[in-house]
């Protein structure tokens, strides 16, 4: 298989240069969570160091490894190098090592995950030696984004009051999507109806998220460069409204959602520098910045560095719940009054990632990743209230809620690391010798997923093998009957179906559409090659659709308004 896009390459470069980790769970069980993480960051501008004991290096040296760290190395190592999936390695540690050992370990990497850069071609023996030079410097540090240069990034391209009144087009807006077109930093708004694309509005870079906010009229898009978009959808033409860039990286952005601020409120989280920002929902104007540069939640030492991963809106509180992940701390930041911010802070476990509400929206449930972890948090009382053992690296993008036949209501992941779905009991009132308890685990396809889907009306349940190295496990999906969860699953061949000629065509996020009767499926191709969205008819599990047009440039992220609007999954 050759890449011909550079950046899904980045992202599945170490699935690529290691051959030994054939299908078996056990062999492939921490790779593809190495891979995903390993994403370029969009982070410049950190000068140049020179460290007592180090080794020389030029001014171009420096410049270069600098480069490359950031692009390959900071996703799992942190930026400042304190290790987060990866290993630490600052000075007092790569120093001891030495130049030889760190050359023997960059070239052929290490079972724990460590990508093979040398022996794969990914870096020369050049890069390979000025890499293991650089390591033994202190890390360059990136520049601070605060108040001043997040106000003078902010733009109101409409303002408010010259923005329609009312919806001015004829779209039914609850059953669009907005779709991220990853490398070419733009989404795409289609109609659920016609599957035609509305319109392809231009955003931040290597696109992530989109969110909805409370009343359904905006979408705020984030691209990891931490370029915020504001889309006004009632235009007769959906459009940006106003942009700002909120740091030099980023990964989530959320709007307040408690009933009477409703639309009041926008957050976002960034990986770098360490902080969030709460913003005005309708213009993006910052109003305020939290560090989460703090102590972790275990051996309680400070951390430098600690990334803002999933942000949700609570309804029970005025309120925005942050995953800090390096810390493993989950923040109730309450916005009530933002000048005397209130927060609470609830220990958790290491490495927060994604996560989603139970189906009541009252227990968010997250991943702390590399603890193996989901934490339960209440949003009603503000504590935790459990910390449930999963499977190897567990990954529910916000996870999928159903009623188990058996064990009553569950919310379920799946997991990077092996082929396991874990079931977790969320009923404490009627089914309380279930509730945070895995109460089932079903066996998929193999690790590498990264999201799982159902819907209220559906009695599916979806679960994607995108990073899993074999190409018929990551261009296909797994089907469960929630009904019968002991038969086993259906495998759909959705990128088969696409029909899109070569690439790595891996099948990506499921996402319903509004009535909850068909799944939306990406086909992700590298950015020269064709990708699509198949469309599967939920009850018969027959394709319905594939959307292919040559602007449906790395499609991955679906947002269904209705659904991301209400939290339904
Ligand atoms: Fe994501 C959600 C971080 C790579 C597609 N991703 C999230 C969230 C975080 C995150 C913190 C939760 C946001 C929230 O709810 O507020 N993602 C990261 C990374 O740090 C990581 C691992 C590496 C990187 O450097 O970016 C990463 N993510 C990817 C991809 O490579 C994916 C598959 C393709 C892409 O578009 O970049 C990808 N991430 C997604 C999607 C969601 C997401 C589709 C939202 C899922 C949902 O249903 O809400």
């Amino acid at each position: 298989m050759k890449f011909v896009n550079k950046s899904l390459s980045a992202v599945l470069v170490c699935a690529l240069s290691m051959p030994l980790w054939a299908e078996s769970e056990h062999t492939m069980s921490e790779k593809p969570g190495v891979a995903y993480e390993g994403a370029p960051t969009t982070i410049q501008g950190a000068k140049h160091v020179v460290t007592p004991g180090a080794p020389n290096m030029t001014e171009d040296e420096f410049g270069r490894a600098k480069k490359i760290f950031f692009e390959r190395c900071a996703g799992c190592h942190g930026v400042l190098r304190k290790g987060a999936t990866g290993k630490p390695l600052t000075p007092d540690i790569t120093q001891e090592k030495g130049t030889d050992y760190l050359k023997v370990f960059i070239n052929f990497g290490s079972p724990a995950g460590m990508p093979n850069w040398g022996t794969s071609g990914d870096l020369t023996e050049e890069e390979v030696d000025m890499m293991a030079r650089y390591i033994q410097h202190d890390p360059p540090v990136p520049p601070e984004w605060g108040m001043e240069q997040m106000k003078a990034s902010w733009k109101v391209k409409i303002p408010v009051e010259e923005r329609p009144t009312k919806k001015e087009n004829d779209l039914d807006l609850e059953n669009l999507f907005s779709v991220t077109l990853r490398d070419s930093g733009q989404v795409a708004l289609i109609d659920g109806h016609s599957k035609e694309i509305v319109s392809i509005i231009k955003t931040g870079y290597a696109v992530h998220i989109s969110r909805l906010s409370a009343s359904g009229r905006y979408i705020f898009v984030i691209g990891r460069d931490a370029r915020i978009n504001l889309i006004d959808l009632w235009m007769k033409k959906p459009d940006n409204v106003a942009e700002i860039k909120v740091g030099l990286e980023a990964r989530s952005v959320e709007t307040s959602k408690y009933k009477g601020y409703e639309d009041t409120y926008a957050i976002a989280g960034t990986y770098w520098p360490p902080q969030f920002v709460i913003m005005n929902g309708d213009t993006l104007e910052p109003q305020k910045i939290v560090s989460t540069r703090g102590m972790t939640v275990d051996t309680q030492e400070y951390h430098p560095e600690p990334r803002v991963a999933a942000i949700v809106a609570s309804h029970e509180h005025p309120e925005f719940i942050v995953n800090v992940k390096e810390t493993g701390k989950i923040l109730m930041v309450n916005y009530e009054d933002i000048d005397n911010l209130k927060m609470t802070e609830i220990g958790a476990a290491r490495f927060l990632h994604d996560g989603g509400w139970d189906v009541n929206k009252r227990y968010f449930m997250t991943a702390a990743n590399k603890s193996d972890k989901i934490a339960v948090v209440d949003s009603k009382d503000n504590k935790l209230t459990a910390l449930v053992d999963v499977g190897k690296i567990p990954h529910p993008g916000r996870g999928a809620n159903f009623i188990d036949p058996e064990f009553g209501p569950v919310w379920a992941t799946s997991h990077l690391g092996d082929a396991s779905v874990a079931l977790i009991g969320t009923d404490p009132e009627n089914n309380k010798e279930h509730a945070w308890k895995v109460v089932r685990s079903l066996k998929a396809q193999g690790g590498g997923s990264l999201f799982i889907k159902t819907h209220p009306k559906s009695s599916n349940l979806w679960v994607d093998t995108a990073l899993n190295p074999g190409e018929k496990i990551s261009q296909s999906v797994a089907v469960f009957d929630i009904n019968n969860l002991d038969k086993g699953f259906e495998v759909l061949p959705i990128a088969e179906w696409a029909d899109l000629g070569e690439g790595p065509k891996r099948v990506v996020q499921p996402e319903y559409n509004r009535a909850g009767d068909e799944v939306w499926f990406s086909v992700w191709n590298g950015k020269e090659q064709k990708s699509a969205l198949v469309i599967v008819d939920d009850k018969t599990r027959k394709l319905k659709h594939v959307i292919k047009d040559e602007r449906l440039i790395t499609p991955t992220g679906k947002f269904n308004v209705y659904n991301t609007q209400h939290d339904v999954y």
